[in-house]
């Protein structure tokens, strides 16, 4: 097959046969400014004890980077959205929230084997070309290659908002050394909205649209292995994994036109709120490998988790006053 117009067509067919709601094709190079921007973060040590993202010579603006001779980052997008506003349903002592990227399986390990029949598709149909399926699983930015296919625009509160969906997409790429035909990016913009920088409650996003991880309950709940103090244990709570305010905030979250991908949606492993039980039942690695095997809580693993859970159900007291959470 020629790659004309036919092929972005056939992608397009088997993106959504593959249940991804948006695709769309970037350069192997980003525009600088996505660079620079990172460098920046990483001289204010916004990421934190994230050590990785901090590797020396790595450029993550250079699809090269993750592939030699790389020239087209095919880029994909997958709904986990609520079909409606984002719903906060209320919480009582002993209950904690999981962020909804959470409340089904995996996506790594999900869209690794969804994309494997694109790629085999791929490489029929383009031979002589080297092809490779990432899932945040290598020094790439992704939202910032998103952006240059065409998928939507990064907002105040840095994430990748889609026309259709809005930001309740996670992302996923097969890099290529073949040249395929670019998409041009998308023209969005959040106007004078700032709902995410105001309801952000540890004041992690910055008037200029840059999140300080270190600030971030998703980090200090997924990423962080030092113990949190307790008045970052506290302004965490009540979030046992992860934190979705941002997000939930945000008007283009209202209307999402794509139902969640089969192995995502809440209810399928967890609900948006849990009794803390849930999580602190298992006494034993095994057996939280066992209640958990597939979802992402696995992770960061049990004692994290359990950690986290404790101090978000205000099981444990510490001494602290309760915060403010609504
Ligand atoms: C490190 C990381 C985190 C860190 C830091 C987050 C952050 N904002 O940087 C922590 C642990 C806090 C985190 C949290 C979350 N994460 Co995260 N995370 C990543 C990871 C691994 C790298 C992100 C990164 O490079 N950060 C460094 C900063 C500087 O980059 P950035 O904010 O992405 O901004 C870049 C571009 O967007 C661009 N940019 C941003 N604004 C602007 C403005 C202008 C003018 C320009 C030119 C460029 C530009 O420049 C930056 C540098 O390139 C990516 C996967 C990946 N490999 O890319 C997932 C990823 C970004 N995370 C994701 C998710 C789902 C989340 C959470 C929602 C999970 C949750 N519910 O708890 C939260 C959201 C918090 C938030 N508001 O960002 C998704 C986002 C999907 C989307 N729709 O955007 C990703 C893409 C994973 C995936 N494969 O789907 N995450
Ligand atoms: S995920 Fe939560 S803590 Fe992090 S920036 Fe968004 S609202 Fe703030
Ligand atoms: S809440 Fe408002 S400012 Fe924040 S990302 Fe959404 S549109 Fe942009």
């Amino acid at each position: 097959m020629e790659i004309d117009s036919t092929f972005r067509e056939e992608l397009e067919q088997r993106s959504v046969a593959a249940g991804f709601c948006a695709v769309g094709i970037a350069p192997a190079q980003v525009e600088d400014a996505h660079r620079l921007r990172l460098a920046q973060w990483l001289s204010a040590d916004m990421h934190g004890e994230m050590g990785y993202m901090a590797r020396p010579n790595i450029d993550r603006s250079n699809a090269e980077t993750v592939l030699p001779g790389a020239k087209s980052v095919i880029v994909f997008a997958a709904s986990y959205a609520p079909p409606g506003p984002p719903p906060r349903p209320e919480i009582a002592t002993g209950f904690v929230r999981i962020a909804r990227y959470a409340l089904g399986k995996d996506y790594h390990e999900v869209f690794r084997e969804r994309l494997a029949q694109v790629e085999t598709w791929l490489r029929e149909t383009i031979p002589g070309h080297e092809w490779r399926i990432i899932t945040d699983s290598a020094p790439l930015l992704e939202r910032s290659f998103a952006e240059a296919a065409g998928l939507g625009f990064i907002g105040r509160n840095t994430m990748l908002i889609t026309p259709t969906v809005g930001s309740f997409v996670l992302l996923a790429e097969i890099v290529t050394t073949a040249e395929l035909p670019r998409d041009r990016p998308r023209p969005g913009t959040c106007g004078t909205c700032t709902r995410c920088i105001t309801a952000c409650p540890t004041q992690a996003i910055t008037a200029g649209g840059v999140v300080d991880a270190r600030l971030c309950i998703s980090y200090t709940t997924i990423e962080r292995r030092s113990p949190p103090s307790p008045a970052e244990q506290a302004a965490a709570a009540p979030w046992a994994f992860g934190c979705d305010i941002c997000q939930d905030v945000c008007p283009y979250n209202n209307h999402p036109k794509y139902e969640p991908m089969e192995e995502l949606p809440e209810g399928l492993m967890l609900n948006a709120v849990e009794p803390a039980s849930t999580f602190l039942e298992p006494t034993s690695n095994s057996q939280f490998e066992r209640r958990f095997a597939g979802n992402p809580v696995l992770r960061p693993g049990r004692t994290r988790v359990q950690r986290n859970v404790k101090w978000a159900a205000r099981l444990e007291k510490n001494g602290n006053p309760e915060p403010d959470l609504d």
